[in-house]
């Protein structure tokens, strides 16, 4: 990894203050759907918000606000909820025992098995949309035009969808069996997860009021940033155990194409830290000084769950 000025950033105490931030807005933010939710459908969404989580997708969204100048850091911590909503909701689903069949998340029983699948396929999909709607409200609370507010709710519905997050997952689920080639492994996991990562940064920028090429910056960090992040969850996958991870690991059982088995572990380290420092040379070319982000970037891929 390059160093760079921002290695004094002190990572540790803002993930911590940023995750206790994010916890307590996400706490709020379901407090209105819970009423609407009865019984064991509205304590799965409970379950399946609040409990772990490192919450990289708002953090992201709240230092790619700040990057870009935002000035309001309690009202941009709403619209990064609204991401974190739809990353909730795709976790809850894609324990179920119809896809990963997951029994262990974040340390603790996935939704299903303690409140029951059909709670957790209602629950989670009312957090879709509820996630735009909180977005909707927030960017308006931000005083932004309605352009940019269509703009942000477009740009969560796009990540989130077919061309995103569940069209990866679809990819995912054909390759069942099959040996993926490089192009087809990077293409899968741009859109399952990096779709929503490189979201989290756009949407950050465009609250903050952001110009073009301060977004072209952040898309440009995101997607190397988001494949990295991805390799790294491969390595994790293959090296670490369920303690460590919180989950059990499922890429060898499952026998998936991952980058791990693509280049191994010593080449798939190699790769994320490659692609976390082209990340972070794409925030420079677009004249972003943002020590956060370069901090996450490395976190990224260092990270031990
Ligand atoms: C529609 C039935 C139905 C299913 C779709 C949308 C979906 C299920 C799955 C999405 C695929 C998915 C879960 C992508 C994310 C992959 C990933 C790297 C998850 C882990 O993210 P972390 O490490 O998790 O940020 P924490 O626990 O820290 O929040």
């Amino acid at each position: 990894m390059t160093t760079s000025s921002t290695d004094s950033f002190a990572l540790e105490p803002f993930l911590a203050r940023e995750r206790r931030r994010v916890g307590e807005a996400l706490v709020a933010a379901i407090e209105g759907l819970r009423p609407l939710l009865p019984g064991e459908v509205g304590r799965a969404v409970q379950h399946g918000v609040t409990t772990g989580g490192k919450r990289l997708r708002p953090i992201l969204c709240l230092a790619a606000y700040e990057a870009c100048g935002g000035r309001d850091p309690d009202r941009a911590l709403e619209v990064a909820v609204a991401v974190e909503l739809i990353h909730a909701y795709s976790l809850m689903h894609d324990d179920l025992p119809c896809m990963d069949d997951a029994a262990l998340r974040r340390g603790h029983p996935t939704p299903h098995t303690v409140y029951g699948e059909p709670a957790v396929v209602v629950g989670a999909a009312a957090l879709i949309p509820a996630a735009h709607l909180h977005l909707w409200r927030s960017a308006r609370s931000l005083g932004l035009g309605d352009t940019r507010v269509r703009e942000m709710v477009v740009v969560l519905a796009r990540a989130a969808g077919g061309g995103g997050m569940v069209g990866g997952q679809a990819l995912d689920l054909l390759a069942e069996g099959r040996t993926l080639d490089a192009e087809e492994l990077d293409r899968l996991h741009g859109m399952k997860t990096g779709a929503l990562l490189t979201a989290s940064l756009r949407i950050g920028g465009l609250a903050a009021g952001a110009s073009a090429s301060q977004l072209e910056g952040l898309e440009a960090f995101g997607a190397a940033v988001g494949l990295a992040f991805q390799i790294a969850d491969d390595v994790l996958d293959a090296t670490a155990d369920a303690d460590a991870l919180g989950k059990a690991p499922s890429d060898a059982e499952l026998n998936k194409s991952t980058y791990v088995s693509r280049l191994g572990v010593d080449g798939a380290r190699k790769e994320a830290t490659r692609l976390a420092d082209r990340g972070c040379r794409a925030l420079a070319e677009a004249a972003l000084e943002a020590p956060a982000l370069e901090a996450l970037a490395k976190y990224a891929v260092s990270r031990r769950r």
